[in-house]
């Protein structure tokens, strides 16, 4: 088992939400929601405006997400969805912990893994950054799905 943070696409209610869900891929239990301790920048980049979270901690916002508890080969489905490590690098990184489900005590922040991009265009650093994605938002930037590309 492992713990995933997920702050793009994965989350409910957005475009590719629905991978987390088939049980062909795997176990994905939705555990809370959190944000990054650090802060990151989260932009919208390219063509496909796709979300990504440039790995470069101290620089952006603290990003909301949400926090799933995946078995390995959830894990392992989701590197190949994520194309790790050629588009996403998959890191562990500590997530504050805003609101937890059901059983056990909330415990303050936990490490996950999120995938995040290392290397990219210098100008994707300039890009406005977001604390929370939504595809839909009034940034207009809406996500391109891989089926459309
Ligand atoms: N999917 C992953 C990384 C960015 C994306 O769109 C996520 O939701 O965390």
């Amino acid at each position: 088992m492992a713990y995933v943070f997920v702050y793009g696409t994965l989350k409910r209610g957005q475009p590719n939400h629905k991978v987390l869900l088939d049980s062909a891929h795997g176990a994905a239990e939705f555990r809370g929601r959190g944000r990054t301790a650090e802060p990151y920048p989260l932009v919208i980049a390219g063509e496909h405006n796709i979300p990504r979270l440039l790995h470069l901690p101290g620089r952006g916002l603290r990003v909301a997400g949400e926090i799933y508890r995946v078995d390995e080969q959830m894990l392992r489905f989701l590197d190949d969805f994520e194309d790790c490590p050629r588009m996403y690098q998959r890191t562990a990184l500590q997530v504050e912990v805003l609101e937890w489900g059901d059983e056990g005590s909330p415990r303050e922040s936990m490490r996950c893994f999120v995938y995040s991009t290392a290397t990219h265009p210098p100008e994707w650093v300039q890009l406005p950054y977001h604390d929370t994605y939504d595809s839909e938002g009034p940034h207009g930037l809406r996500y391109n799905p891989r089926e459309n590309r």
